[in-house]
């Protein structure tokens, strides 16, 4: 646990005991910090005091004499509407923050004046492939013999982490709720993916979330900026950040064309990754047979990620190494079984239409299972990715009308079991079952790791039975 620095005696109130709010907590305590907590839900209070902290209702007094309020993610701090206890603590004035914003302001400590090398931290946003590209870096510097921790919205609390050690790289996947809220961010490397509509409603629409996004660029000047320049958004913040136009603090992300002219620039083509410097090739990676990234999406996030490793000096083979060992994450493109000759994958993360249409783009012959709930914006964006599509399993409590609007053949599964079932049974060798259900969850499952779990279950219930 990294203590909270500079609330040494001084009184913090922390909304949110959940994954983020109760380790942020115990790390303000652990600073010297007096600390009250509140959670809406009985489970989160009740997590509270098995941990000793005292919860107060923020409406009953609890606000009283708050030196700063520390906001968990998933509660809304202004838009659509503040949750009460944030309008109240704006209402009385008192600073608002986040486990980020305590993370950077007390991360180094006294010990890094007798360091070799000051440890850094990459911090990754954008709308898709941050997971991927966070635990892919975190693998890459592994392979390179680099002492590095993960942390974020990737499913721990940034305040959860060891204190660093003697060069240690510590990399963050960090949402847009996070980065909008955090009063300090100063990763030494930050990456920005890509972008498109997500979480609409918490930022106002969509200038509001890619505004969130680029505080990350410019509240702390990173050393590098590795962007995605393949959407306006992406080429406009390497445009402000770029002192010159071969300046080569920024790293742009390409998919999909050559890099062109002298600024430093990763691109992913026809299955390639090749890293151009000052006008010349500097090196090149065949990314087509890599079991842990297929598909042009996971391209995207290897070059961003070698990106990274390249501005921390790491030669181009050892990353190719890493890249190869890459396993992928669970419930993301993962590669669950072949049998058969029939390979079973699980993209159950794909919980909205873009997200699918990239599964859709990386395999061929596709035994598609999808379905769930639906979305807002309806399927129709999805036509021109159903080419790669032999026909569609359709889950869900809304089966039917979700399979009334897709344009291929398709069968009414409702239950996971009876579309897997029915997938492999008319599928030959030479075919891929791909759940990238272009919906959420919630009507069937908790989550969507949780459907994605049930999927492998039913893979395995094929394999053994
Ligand atoms: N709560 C209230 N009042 C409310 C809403 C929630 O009291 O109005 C309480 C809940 O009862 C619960 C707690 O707040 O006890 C949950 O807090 P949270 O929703 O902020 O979730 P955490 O468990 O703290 O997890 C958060 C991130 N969650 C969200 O951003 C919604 C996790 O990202 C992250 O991994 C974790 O911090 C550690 O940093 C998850 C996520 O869904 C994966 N992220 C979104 C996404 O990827 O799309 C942004």
């Amino acid at each position: 646990m990294i203590p909270v620095q500079g609330m040494q005696g001084r009184s913090a109130f922390v909304l949110g005991m959940g994954l983020s709010g109760l380790v942020a907590a115990q790390a303000l305590v652990a600073g010297g910090a007096n600390v009250l907590c509140w959670d809406d839900g009985e489970a989160g209070r009740g997590r509270a005091e098995e941990a000793g902290l005292t919860c107060i209702d923020p409406l009953r007094g609890g606000l009283e004499g708050v030196d700063v309020v520390v906001c968990s993610p998933g509660i809304p701090h202004l838009y659509p509407k503040p949750h009460p206890a944030i309008a109240e603590a704006l209402r009385l004035g008192i600073p608002l923050d986040n486990d980020i914003g305590l993370f950077f302001r007390s991360f180094a400590t006294q010990d890094w004046n007798s360091f070799d090398q000051a440890p850094k931290v990459v911090a990754v946003t954008g709308s898709n492939g941050k997971s991927t590209t966070s635990a892919l870096i975190h693998h890459l510097l592994d392979v390179a013999g680099k002492r590095s921790q993960l942390a974020g919205n990737i499913g721990r609390g940034v305040l959860d982490l060891d204190s660093a050690e003697d060069g240690d790289v510590i990399v963050l996947e960090l949402s847009s709720y996070q980065t909008e809220l955090a009063r300090s961010l100063t990763p030494d490397i930050a990456v920005f993916t890509n972008l498109s509509p997500d979480h609409l409603d918490r930022h106002a629409g969509y200038g509001g979330y890619f505004a969130a996004k680029r505080r990350l660029f410019s509240e702390g000047s990173p050393d590098y900026a590795v962007i995605g320049v393949d959407e306006p958004e992406g080429q406009y913040l390497a445009a402000q950040y770029a002192d010159h136009v071969s300046d080569d603090r920024v790293i742009r992300v390409i998919s999909g064309q050559k890099p062109k002219g002298d600024g430093w620039q990763v691109a992913a083509r026809k299955g390639f990754l090749a890293e151009s410097r000052k006008g010349r090739q500097a090196a090149s990676i065949d990314l087509r047979d890599i079991p842990g990234l297929p598909g042009a999406h996971n391209h995207q996030n290897a070059c961003a990620a070698y990106a990274v490793l390249r501005a921390l000096n790491v030669a181009p083979r050892v990353i190719e190494e890493g890249l190869r060992s890459f396993t992928g994450l669970p419930h993301r493109s993962q590669l669950v079984r072949e049998f058969g000759g029939v390979r079973f994958v699980n993209d159950s993360k794909a919980t909205n239409v873009d997200a699918a249409a990239k599964a859709l783009g990386a395999f061929e012959n596709i035994r598609w299972i999808c379905g769930g709930l639906q979305k807002e914006g309806g399927l129709s964006s999805l036509s021109s990715n159903l080419d790669n599509v032999r026909k569609a399993y359709v889950i869900g409590r809304e089966a039917e009308a979700f399979a009334m609007q897709l344009e291929v053949d398709r069968e009414v599964c409702t239950t996971m079991q009876a579309a897997v079932t029915a997938a492999y049974a008319q599928s030959a060798p030479g075919d891929v079952v791909l759940l990238a259900p272009a919906a959420a969850s919630f009507d069937q499952y908790d989550s969507f790791e949780a459907r994605g779990e049930d999927f492998m279950a039913q893979v395995a219930g094929l394999v053994e039975g």
